[in-house]
């Protein structure tokens, strides 16, 4: 159990799907007329694209959107949300995603989906990157997650070699055939794994980004606005 949570404790997987459901919805319904809408990835944004879709058939709703992944897109397109070209843009009125773990000073560690770039890009243009966590994904300290690092398939096995000289342990993100993960952008992810959680996150954000052939970590600093918290009993609180 991670640090500091013992009242939060989830008992089933069903437990944290109501979570992530509520708060799904529950960030659904902050999406007003006009707003152009950075739409985020994984099984809790799932939920938020989902109960956005129902609100956008069910009422006079009309938005434009940006996905941060292929899956959220298809996803999008599939329920009629009208999508723009990110190259057209240059702000997004709100973002809402997902996060592995978020701390209290709103730094979080994202990308275990493997969107982290894309995620990243479109949050730090969004006037509000609203997130969306179950209860479980709030911890006192970063680290219990591995944290991913997007780098280019060029020199990968050098690369991954310079982060472990620098003292990381890490591997390579492999699918469930054992070939290595590829990310929408056609790169590879490494995930970083701290013994002792992360003892200095800035500090490992300039470490790590400084290295030849890493695009991007999961560090996200200085960009969570509202950060929504869905429990199992389908109540959202609102982090203070
Ligand atoms: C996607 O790359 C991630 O950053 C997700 O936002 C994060 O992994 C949270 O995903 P879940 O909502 O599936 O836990």
């Amino acid at each position: 159990m991670r640090e500091g949570l013992k009242q939060f404790q989830m008992k089933t997987p069903q437990d944290k799907d109501h979570a992530k459901e509520a708060v799904g919805k529950a960030a659904a319904a902050l999406i007003q007329n006009g707003m152009l809408v950075g739409l985020g990835t994984g099984s809790t944004a799932h939920y938020f694209i989902q109960h956005l879709i129902e609100r956008t058939r069910n009422s006079d709703l009309k938005i434009n959107a940006v996905a941060t992944s292929e899956r959220s897109t298809h996803q999008a397109r599939e329920g009629g949300i009208p999508l723009v070209d990110i190259n057209t843009i240059t702000h997004l009125d709100i973002t809402v995603d997902g996060a592995d773990e978020i701390d209290h000073q709103k730094r979080m560690i994202k990308g275990g989906g493997g969107a982290l770039l894309r995620e990243k890009i479109i949050a730090s243009i969004s006037h509000e990157m609203v997130v969306i966590i179950d209860e479980e994904k709030l911890v006192d300290r970063l680290g219990h997650f591995p944290l991913p690092i997007e780098i280019v398939p060029f020199a990968h096995q050098l690369t991954l070699s310079r982060i472990k000289n620098l003292g990381y342990q890490g591997n390579f993100r492999k699918t469930s055939s054992n070939e290595l993960y590829l990310t929408d952008n056609g790169n590879y992810i490494i995930d970083i794994h701290f013994p002792n959680c992360c003892q200095s996150p800035e500090k490992d954000q300039d470490t790590l980004s400084s290295i030849p052939g890493v695009v991007e970590t999961g560090f996200f600093f200085h960009l969570a606005g509202r950060v929504l918290i869905g429990k199992a009993d389908g109540t959202v609180l609102l982090l203070p």
